[in-house]
């Protein structure tokens, strides 16, 4: 690698997992064309030396991410497929810093070199995100924006845009959401892609839950990790899969009923116990 070994001496790993999850995105057939985006906060494994890149240009920010501020984050570029960054993370992922005021952002480079396409169209979710994690002391670090198939098909129904019916059906259909998903999903309705306004309803959904799904659209999460946060999204979309598969196989699926659900809790406490849920 040709990049300062300052920038990216300690991130093979984010971006092994970067190419990781893309993989899986492609092989779920989520990631049609340019679809998805995914970013992580590097700046504790970065180690960015004090004003090393203060002589690169700076991009304005529409909104300010004070909490954002001299940070380090791995964001999927512009147009990159996901089929790309699996094949070759380094290239297809760019690490951008904020600057110290949190009003803009500077493009450092991709870890291979220059700098050739700017960040995702969606940086300002990613952005939004970032900076309320922070602001609440959140473990997690990494986003995964995706276009999951069942679940966004389910959004296409009226009836599941809202959040209380959405998780009856989605905790109904498979124990496993119900023991990792305790919170449930989130549901943001219908905003324009790459909008500051969908990056406030996301941002302000994502306080309340770790998954968010954007109606008609595709769903973002957050994690510790990028395999985290595809993991709090296959999970309940395996359940949607499940559900449109016996409705279009005319069955009228079932559910878990009340008392099952709630006997899960004792599952859920076990996985909690290893760190795995919450
Ligand atoms: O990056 O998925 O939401 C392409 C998108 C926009
Ligand atoms: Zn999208």
């Amino acid at each position: 690698m040709n990049a300062p070994r300052s920038l990216f001496g300690n991130i093979e790993q984010v971006l092994a997992d970067a190419g990781e999850v893309a993989a899986l995105l492609c092989q779920r057939g989520w990631a049609e064309r340019n679809a998805g985006n995914i970013s992580a906060d590097v700046t504790e494994l970065a180690d960015v030396a004090d004003g090393e890149f203060d002589h690169l240009p700076l991009t304005p920010l529409e909104s300010a991410c004070p909490e954002m501020a001299c940070r380090v984050m791995l964001i999927s570029r512009s147009g990159a497929r996901m089929r790309d960054v699996a094949k070759n993370p380094s290239v297809s992922m760019a690490a951008i810093g904020i600057s110290a005021d949190g009003r803009a952002y500077r493009p450092f480079q991709g870890a291979s070199g220059g700098m050739t396409r700017p960040p995702t169209s969606e940086l300002c979710v990613h952005l939004r995100v970032h900076q309320s994690l922070r602001a609440r002391s959140a473990v997690q670090s990494a986003i995964v924006h995706t276009h999951p198939t069942e679940l966004i098909a389910l959004t296409q129904a009226q009836e599941f845009c809202e959040e209380e019916k959405l998780n009856h059906i989605l905790w109904g259909m498979h124990p496993e959401v119900k023991v990792f998903i305790p919170e449930g999903v989130g549901f943001v309705p219908y905003l324009r892609p790459a909008s500051e306004g969908l990056a406030e309803a996301t941002a302000a959904a994502l306080d309340r839950h770790r998954i968010v799904v954007w109606e008609k659209h595709g769903a973002i999460a957050t994690g510790r990790s990028l395999a985290e946060a595809f993991d709090l999204i296959d999970t309940p979309n395996k359940s949607a899969q499940i559900y449109l598969l016996c409705r279009s196989a005319a069955l009228q699926p079932a559910g878990l009923t009340a008392a099952q659900l709630a006997e899960l809790k004792e599952v859920e406490r076990f996985f909690r116990s290893f760190g795995d849920s919450a």
